[in-house]
């Protein structure tokens, strides 16, 4: 077990001296101990020392927020403050968030505790927290204007209420939401059950995370907050491919992870090599009969869903959106399909007039992965990431589930990667090779083929707008 001050120091927190650019000291006195967390690793699950045991949760390049006990109270202290978030190696982002990092730390509470959170705003404008999906008093549900008074630049409000329901929850601001939200301000909340609940398995690893999207213009640092639906950057807990940590497990370990979607467009999420059942939504856990084995859950605007799987296959398991352009960074987008244009002469001409003009995908994109090409300051390249076979050629929401039969209970370092055993491995094939089936009625019965040439008709790409995702 880990003691609150070894935690701290292990995980790099700073406490307490942070406290009061804008909020005086004799007020904080009063407030639980600010932790403020400075790097964007995952934290190893936060086992208290006090209050009711239960199985901690791991988030994903994230961590959850130590509380302090006061009168049977949970005491929470939540700054909402601009962050700098490093989205993934070379780039950083200037974010708001709660206590250092977009986003804010993990809450984790137990069934029936009395919760108390200080909300203290340092942002330049009013914030409040909505709590979405608790059952709550109507004056603590946060939405600013209908709820309650907005909290003011400076000040700092107490929401207080009992975590009736167990579940898996997340919170965001309720003011001037689509800016706030656009800045990164969201953060996730699991309440674990008090008993064994029927519905509610006990797994060996348990995982969260929510989605995420920025508009970031390459070679810039903030957000652009009015975007409504052209984001070009798909983060998990605001990191991009490579820059989001691997799911290690053991062989064999029962395993859930819970995600929330805060962005505007669904996630298909798709898991290799297993199949798994929802065990639960941001409702509650689902009856046992409405399970069905997935490898695919879609994840619409403002839901969240909880998936659990046995993960029973040893290797290394991609776990992904399943909109391929969310799988790509920021350059990867308006860019016209040059698939079979040998635009080469038109290169060579250009080049003459602007010597950095690129050729770009005259074979597809896949080339894109490799490249090394100039690029703006803090711009993550379009698909990346380095596999132990190449370029894994990916960004965004993509990371790997590395199931080991040697990882350790309890145990979440990075494995490295999978060696394939000998023969289970794609392999080049260097015999003869049997004629090809193809389909041969081309046209059916009553249009045989004529045995013309094929004139290919070319439409020009007129450059447009591009809009929706
Ligand atoms: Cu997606």
């Amino acid at each position: 077990m880990t003691s609150r001050r070894d935690f701290f120091r292990k995980m790099g927190m700073t406490g307490g001296a942070l406290a009061a650019t804008s909020v005086s000291s004799v007020a904080m006195a009063a407030l639980p101990e600010l932790v403020s967390m400075d790097k964007p690793d995952t934290a190893p699950p936060f086992t208290p020392s006090t209050g009711r045991s239960y199985n901690p949760v791991v988030t994903l390049n994230g961590w959850t927020l130590p509380w302090r006990m006061r009168n049977g109270v949970k005491e929470f202290h939540l700054i909402a403050e601009p962050v700098v978030r490093e989205i993934a190696p070379g780039m950083r982002a200037h974010l708001w968030g709660y206590n250092g990092q977009s986003p804010g730390p993990t809450i984790e509470v137990v069934e029936g505790d009395r919760v108390r959170i200080f909300v203290t705003n340092r942002l330049p404008e009013h914030t409040t927290i909505h709590w979405h999906g608790q059952r709550l008093p109507n004056g603590m549900d946060g939405v600013g204007g209908l709820n309650q008074k907005q909290i003011p630049p400076g000040k700092t409000y107490a929401y207080e209420f009992v975590a009736r329901r167990p579940g898996t929850f997340m919170y965001h601001p309720h003011a001037d939401e689509m800016t706030q939200m656009a800045m990164g301000m969201m953060g996730f909340w699991v309440t674990h059950p008090k008993s064994k609940h029927p519905l509610i398995e006990e797994v060996d690893r348990d995982f969260c995370f929510l989605l995420n999207a920025y508009d970031i213009d390459p070679g810039s640092y903030t957000p652009k907050v009015n975007t409504m639906l052209d984001f070009n950057l798909w983060t998990w807990n605001s990191r991009a491919f490579p820059g989001i940590d691997s799911f290690n497990v053991r062989l064999g370990d029962k395993v859930r992870i819970r995600i929330g979607n805060l962005t505007m467009t669904n996630h298909p999420m798709h898991l290799h090599g297993h199949e798994f059942v929802i065990s639960g939504t941001d409702g509650g856990p689902t009856p046992r009969n409405s399970r069905w084995p997935e490898v695919t859950a879609d994840i619409a605007v403002g839901q969240m869903r909880q998936i659990e799987f046995l993960a029973d296959e040893e290797g290394d398991w991609a776990f992904h959106c399943h909109k391929s352009h969310h799988t790509m960074n920021a350059m990867g987008h308006d860019v016209p399909t040059m698939i079979g244009v040998d635009h080469r002469g038109a290169a060579k001409k250009i080049i003459d007039l602007i010597p950095d003009y690129m050729v770009m995908g005259e074979r597809g994109m896949a080339d894109m992965g490799e490249m090394e090409m100039p690029l703006p300051d803090n711009t993550l390249p379009m698909m990346t990431g380095q596999g132990p076979y190449g370029a894994v050629e990916m960004g965004g929401m993509f990371s790997v589930l590395k199931v080991r039969r040697n990882q350790k209970p309890g145990d979440y370092k990075d494995p490295g990667w999978y060696m394939q055993p000998p023969g289970t491995q794609a392999f080049e094939w260097d015999g003869p090779l049997a004629a090809p089936s193809r389909f041969r009625s081309e046209g059916g019965q009553a249009n045989p083929a004529l045995g013309k040439p094929v004139v290919t008709e070319v439409k020009v790409r007129k450059p447009g707008t591009h809009s929706k995702h």
